[in-house]
């Protein structure tokens, strides 16, 4: 009888522990913008995405080796970037920072063959954070060895015509969420580990000095997950070895996430 009484306390305090880390992550995306999600995936999961890594790469480099790059002017919190991109019909593929690119549209399929994420926890915070309608898309971002810090940005449109500061985004209700997923390194404070300012998804870029920086570094298995009005950026990467990141953005199905800011779309 006693060791049905343990398996019983253990059940109950393991769900008890569950649903504490999942309050704790739906807090901090609400009050600093990210969270970090341990345990999501296991070694089959990151086999699959490390081939799904090299086909993507193969796709990726080859359409940017034969076709000419276009330019890419875009103004954000106030800010004139300029940079590139590679489109070929539904394939599109962005400089997003020196030593860096971004696989962006096209390569969704190469990491989840039936545009399903099989992954509880996920789905289970997402639902949460949008309240159902939601959709995704998935890409890459590869830092080089040697790829040189980013520009700070975030992850969606300001919605807005003139104004880049994002004041009548941060006033919506949420609507987008990345999930950034170290694959075949961790992501550390050597290779250039996303830097967040923390609580700028509230935030119009006006009263960005007020927001401490933050830095976390993501195992193999973990996932970065974060609110896409949040003012971020990749940093340099100082290791030898090139740092890919699979992403996983989920908005709102009435979100235009294949429109970007600065490419034609014509
Ligand atoms: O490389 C990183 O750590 C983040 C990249 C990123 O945020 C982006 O390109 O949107």
């Amino acid at each position: 009888m006693n060791w049905i009484f343990t398996l019983v306390l253990l059940f109950a305090v393991a769900i008890g522990y569950a649903s504490d880390l999942f309050t704790r992550y739906l807090r901090e995306l609400d009050q600093k913008g990210f969270t970090l999600v341990e345990n999501v995936w296991g070694p089959q999961d990151l086999e699959q995405f490390r081939q799904g890594l090299e086909q993507a790469k193969q796709r990726a480099f080859a359409l940017i080796e034969n076709t000419p790059p276009q330019q890419r002017i875009f103004f954000e919190n106030e800010q004139r970037n300029e940079s590139k991109y590679w489109r070929d019909g539904q394939t599109l593929v962005m400089q997003a920072g020196e030593g860096r690119f971004d696989f962006y549209l096209g390569f969704e399929s190469a990491f989840f063959p039936t545009r399903q994420v099989n992954q509880p926890l996920l789905n289970r915070l997402m639902q949460e954070l949008l309240g159902g309608e939601f959709t995704h898309n998935a890409g890459v971002v590869l830092a080089s060895p040697g790829g040189k810090d980013q520009y700070w940005h975030r992850d969606t449109h300001t919605l807005s015509n003139r104004d880049t500061t994002g004041a009548q985004l941060v006033a919506l209700d949420d609507f987008y969420f990345t999930v950034l997923i170290p694959i075949t390194v961790p992501m550390t404070l050597e290779n250039g580990t996303t830097e967040l300012m923390v609580g700028s998804h509230r935030l119009p870029s006006l009263q960005f000095d007020s927001c401490p920086k933050e830095r976390l570094c993501v195992p193999l298995g973990a996932a970065l997950v974060f609110n896409g009005k949040i003012n971020h950026r990749g940093r340099a990467n100082l290791s030898t070895e090139e740092r890919p990141v699979l992403y996983i953005t989920y908005y709102k199905q009435w979100y235009n996430e294949t429109y970007r800011v600065g490419i034609d779309h014509n």
